[in-house]
């Protein structure tokens, strides 16, 4: 009987620390557009994480995200100086990330 406790606890233990492992925290990255540039080109992402788009100019951008699919697409919209959009990527595979408006913003997001 003593010996099964300490078995029992570090079954217990073990248990909880693999649904500590399981359960991913999702990540959040703000990026900015600033003087028509974007402050990153590329994104490693895992599912559930999340892009901040901030916008640091003076002109209005519209964020589309590309992917992971051919035909898939989403258009956050205009975004006027200092707005901020998000986008949380719950499926794996590749994105691009361009500004409707702006050629030189682009990003290339991966989730795995
Ligand atoms: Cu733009």
């Amino acid at each position: 009987m003593p010996i099964l406790m300490p078995i029992r606890l570090a079954a217990t233990t073990g248990f909880l620390m693999g649904i500590i492992v399981a359960v991913h925290a999702a990540t959040t990255i703000t990026v900015d557009q600033r003087g028509l540039a974007i402050s990153q080109k590329s994104a490693s992402l895992a599912k559930g994480d999340r892009l901040i788009f901030t916008n640091s100019d003076d002109v209005i951008h519209n964020i589309h995200i590309f992917g992971p699919g051919d035909d898939d697409s989403i258009d956050l919209g205009l975004q006027k100086p200092g707005a901020a959009l998000s986008h949380k990527f719950d499926r794996a595979g590749s994105y691009r990330v361009r500004c409707n408006i702006h050629p030189s913003i682009k990003m290339a997001v991966t989730v795995k």
